[in-house]
């Protein structure tokens, strides 16, 4: 498949942003040289979180989850990108990095991702303390470019997205 042109929709959830890692997380994007398309800081209405999580309206932490992402301030952003899609997947890392460090211990792959690094610093210390809600996890970010353009549109409105032309791209994209 070749490479493309993608938006994603990063958003640094209620765990993230009462840890002071809104920051740091808009750094990597940045530094991985994505262009920045649209940003806000908002409370979330129940509402609007639970038809961001429709898809898993069956599952049994549903009411939880969307409880939680309702509950405090969020960081919503859109990045534009070669394959920001999969990348920004990529640089996010497990959905819940404790189930994984069971599966997998410490692998190259998830080393240095946000997760891994961020969600409390301590991974592999909460594989002995499994307390850990994995409703909490730091960042969201879409899963393909079709629910990508589904969260965008239910989080900006067409005139929030901004039109600029990021004048690094030529060395990015060399
Ligand atoms: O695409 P992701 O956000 O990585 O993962 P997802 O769409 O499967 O789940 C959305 C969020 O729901 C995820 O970021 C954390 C939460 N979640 C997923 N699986 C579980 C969960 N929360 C709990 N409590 N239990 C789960 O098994």
């Amino acid at each position: 498949k070749a490479d493309k042109t993608e938006r994603t929709f990063i958003m640094v959830k209620v765990d993230g942003v009462q840890r002071g890692l809104v920051g740091e997380i808009i750094k990597r994007f940045e530094q991985k040289g994505y262009k920045l398309v649209a940003l806000k800081f908002l409370k979330p209405s129940l509402d609007h979180v639970k038809q961001h999580y429709k898809d898993l309206s069956s599952k049994g932490f549903y009411d939880g989850l969307c409880k939680f992402m309702s509950s405090g301030p969020v960081a919503a952003m859109v990045w534009e990108g070669m394959n920001a899609v999969a990348a920004g997947r990529i640089m996010l890392g497990e959905t819940d990095p404790v189930r994984y460090l069971r599966k997998n211990l410490l692998q190259a792959p998830f080393v240095g991702t946000i997760v891994s690094t961020l969600d409390g610093e301590d991974s592999v210390s909460r594989l002995i303390l499994p307390t850990h809600s994995s409703c909490s996890n730091i960042c969201h970010g879409s899963d393909s470019v079709e629910s990508a353009q589904k969260e965008i549109s239910l989080w900006f409105k067409e005139e929030e997205l901004v039109s600029w032309v990021q004048t690094s791209s030529q060395w990015i994209y060399e």
